[in-house]
């Protein structure tokens, strides 16, 4: 077995001097990251959450970590929210949301025991620094039925009560979302599920596939806008008769595989899902994202970065887990979810690069015409000799844009994941904007890509072994009308402590 035992001041040179760890994409001071949770503004203040173990690089004994920001940019880290107590949560702080209780921040979240995970709540203080969990899990039982598991939750107000989703499946059948239904948050009444999706015949490694369980529900009203900055969202109301969407995270057996948006109707107790579409061409490594709306209206989503390494190289790096760049979500008229960067990130932007592309934190953009038969390559971390190299490709083939991230090259460590990331970019919504050049954004962060065609993401991470892995070109026979790249500027707070 694996010794995960490091001395605090230890880890945290380790996790400091990792020249893999992200420079400008949140990350705990070091120890374990992984779901984001209790995602909000309040009174102008960002409020980041996350799954994180403080002890070692590995998922054990999750506390609540908690940072703040002015700008989605820039984080503060602030003391730990939430650590396994002595009643339901023993075993760990599982996932979950804030929400405002008339005035008292209040968490809701899966705490665990053994191998069972049950709804606890826990009041906070004003600044949303101190937590108090009630003694008693709030549901003292999952609903009857073989589930193949029960966590994570969806809060919100509609009318005058509470509505809660928690995730699930019923084994046999599929992954499920079940509703619940109170007056003050403390005692629920189920009234049963409110959507779910049979697993049915399709293999597990099909990227559509929606899973034996959904892990991170999140449910919200999304309308069609035109851009990230237009379309309306708001929480969940069966009565308003808008579009409702639910994003999961596809689970099965243990294994985390891919986060997925449910589009559909919302009415009375149900929802009627009409499509469900990857919400991340990356899979795993853009895994159980949570959104909230900002103070400006924008539905902002969070995922975490999951390592494509071993525990082993985890430890050693002293940390593991990074959180995705926050982006804005958007329904386009045609209805299609698309997803960017927050353009808070462009204040990172340090200069326009000329002549031959390098660097290790880069931000590019190139728009071109990918005609039928042609491609288009953005190659990055790559080495002068060429060994290590990732190679992002936008073709058309048929009339269909294709979008994939070739890893074979990615690193000379045969142990990390070097598997392909692939999938279908669908066109825009009017003919006009088919017209147009597509725009492929590519954000590199050390051992961090984040790929975007027309707002599709491709999410993915990488270990480059050699420290001239920092060349970037454009290749292929696709018209560029633009290519610029960005030399990135890192946003960690300096002197980060461990806080344990
Ligand atoms: N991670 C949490 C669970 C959730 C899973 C535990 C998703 O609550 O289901 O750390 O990554």
């Amino acid at each position: 077995m694996t010794d995960t035992t490091v001395r605090a001041d230890e880890q945290l040179v380790r996790a400091q001097s990792d020249r893999l760890r992200p420079a400008f994409h949140f990350t705990s001071p070091a120890g374990w990251l992984n779901d984001p949770n209790g995602v909000a503004q309040v009174d102008g203040l960002h409020h980041l959450f996350y799954q994180h173990n403080p002890e070692a690089p590995v998922h054990h004994r999750i506390h609540w970590g908690h940072a703040v920001s002015d700008d989605l940019v820039h984080w503060r880290d602030r003391p730990i929210a939430l650590r396994p107590g002595e009643g339901a949560d023993g075993d760990g702080c599982w996932s979950g949301v804030l929400v405002d209780d008339a005035g008292t921040p209040t968490l809701v979240y899966s705490g665990r025991q053994g191998l069972r995970e049950l709804p606890c709540l826990a009041v906070g203080s004003a600044d949303l620094e101190e937590w108090s969990p009630l003694p008693e899990p709030i549901i003292s039982t999952p609903p009857e039925g073989d589930l193949t598991a029960y966590r994570d939750h969806c809060v919100w107000r509609e009318g005058d009560v509470w509505r809660q989703l928690i995730g699930s499946g019923v084994r046999g059948d599929g992954g499920c979302a079940f509703l619940y239904e109170s007056t003050d948050l403390r005692e629920w009444r189920l009234i049963g599920p409110l959507a779910s999706l049979p697993a049915g015949q399709i293999a597990i490694d099909d990227p559509d596939w929606t899973g034996t369980m959904w892990e991170c529900v999140d449910f919200f009203r999304l309308l069609p806008g035109d851009s990230a900055g237009t379309a309306a969202t708001a929480p969940p109301d069966a009565a308003s008769g808008d579009p409702h969407a639910l994003i999961f995270s596809a689970w099965h057996e243990g294994a985390t595989l891919h986060p997925l948006i449910a589009l559909g109707r919302y009415r009375d107790d149900g929802f009627q899902i009409d499509r469900v579409q990857r919400l991340d061409l990356g899979r795993r490594h853009a895994y159980a994202p949570q959104t909230y709306r900002d103070e400006t209206g924008r539905r902002i989503l969070w995922s975490w970065m999951q390592e494509g390494r071993t525990d082993e190289a985890m430890i050693a790096a002293g940390w593991s887990g990074a959180m995705a760049l926050p982006r804005t979500l958007w329904l386009d008229r045609a209805g299609v979810v698309r997803q960017e960067p927050v353009p808070e990130f462009a204040a990172l932007r340090t200069h326009e690069l000329a002549g031959d592309w390098s660097g290790d934190t880069l931000d590019i953009e190139v728009d071109a015409l990918v005609g039928d038969g042609q491609r288009l390559a953005v190659t990055v971390l790559a080495t002068p000799d060429g060994e290590e190299a990732c190679v992002i490709e936008l073709a058309r083939r048929d009339g269909a844009l294709h979008l994939s991230l070739d890893r074979s090259r990615s690193s000379a460590d045969t142990t990390a994941d070097r598997s392909r990331l692939a999938g279908t970019v669908p066109e825009p919504g009017t003919a006009d904007d088919r017209e147009r050049p597509s725009r492929l954004r590519v954000v590199v962060d050390r051992s961090s890509i984040e790929v975007f065609c027309d707002g599709i993401a491709l999410t993915a991470r990488v270990y480059p072994t050699r420290t001239d892995a920092l060349g970037a070109r454009v290749e292929g026979d696709a018209a560029v009308t633009r290519a610029i790249a960005w030399h990135m500027a890192g946003a960690e707070e300096h002197n980060r402590i461990q806080l344990r």
